[in-house]
């Protein structure tokens, strides 16, 4: 709370800041890496890239997670420009410099709500979070289902950019995760266009949006030596590897019991009501 005040207080946005948001296991760590190698192109090759060197929280910090931990004022006019930063915090509670600022970028990227749930609680273990290994899912369904989750209701979150999105397109691209594994290149093509750094018909033709792609990708990452070993410390300790566990599409399966997913299924429809945002829960768009 007290980072995300000091944000809200210190934080002074320009017209080239790209701003990432997501809900944490919502596939920040992959838009990271895909802001960065796109914005970065011209800066270094792909086989010279700085992801490969190290883990993307580096390369595109958490603003209230990392920079403004503990109430530190980070030299933030020290950044190069464009400045790429992250945060988690809903778009209700992004401080009006951001809005404000006509020409700053926001992406959000989200992801299927069982997905992310799943994503969270191997998480937690993995780093030890807990204390011991869960006893049930029932309790922290049962949370989630309540809106009692790492920076709030999981719906409330969607719907803050989603509106925001509608509202101003310029300014708020709204993705999906599953749209990214569906088609990665078109992604790319995507993200590129809206921040203003378009791929040409040379480097399209030359295949640097597949190379963008590869290098970005789940199974190149999850391999490299920067992201197997070592710990980030933000306002809490990760391990780099914790946030490469599978990368896929509806592994919920293996955790969530049907009667739960229905429960969510229900849920989000009645929370998304008529708001047009759709998530495909169960193969079908909820
Ligand atoms: S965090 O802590 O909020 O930054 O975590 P986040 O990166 O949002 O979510 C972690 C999940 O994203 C998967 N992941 C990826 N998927 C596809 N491609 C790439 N490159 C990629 N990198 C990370 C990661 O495996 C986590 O999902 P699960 O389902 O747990 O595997």
């Amino acid at each position: 709370l007290r980072a995300t005040l000091t944000f809200q207080k210190h934080f002074k946005a320009i017209d080239s800041d790209i701003i990432l948001a997501t809900m944490p296991k919502s596939g920040t760590t992959w838009l990271k890496a895909l802001a960065f190698s796109i914005v970065n192109r011209n800066n270094h090759s792909v086989d010279e890239s700085p992801l490969l060197f190290s883990n993307p929280h580096y390369l595109v910090p958490f603003l209230e997670m990392h920079l403004y931990k503990d109430g530190n004022i980070p030299d933030i006019d020290a950044m190069p420009c464009p400045r790429i930063l992250a945060t988690h915090l809903p778009y209700q509670f992004l401080p009006s410099t951001i809005l404000d600022c006509s020409n700053c970028r926001i992406i959000y990227l989200c992801r299927n709500p069982l997905d992310v749930f799943t994503s969270t609680l191997h998480f937690v273990l993995q780093n030890r979070f807990a204390s011991r290994p869960l006893a049930s899912l029932d309790v922290p369904f049962e949370e989630f289902c309540q809106g009692i989750y790492p920076y709030g209701p999981f719906w409330d979150h969607c719907l803050g950019y989603w509106n925001a999105s509608l509202k101003n397109p310029q300014k708020v691209l709204f993705l999906k995760y599953e749209d990214l594994k569906k088609d990665i290149n078109s992604s790319v093509k995507k993200i590129a266009d809206f921040l203003g750094y378009p791929l040409s018909a040379e480097e399209e033709e030359a295949g640097l949006v597949e190379e963008i792609a590869t290098l970005c990708s789940f199974e190149n990452l999850k391999n490299l030596n920067c992201n197997k070993e070592g710990e980030i410390q933000t306002v809490f300790r990760a391990k780099h590897n914790s946030f490469f566990r599978k990368g896929e599409v509806g592994d919920w399966v293996n955790l969530v019991p049907p009667s739960m997913a229905n429960r969510l299924e229900k849920l989000m429809q009645e929370k998304f009501g008529e708001s047009g945002l759709t998530l495909d829960i169960h193969g079908n768009s909820v």
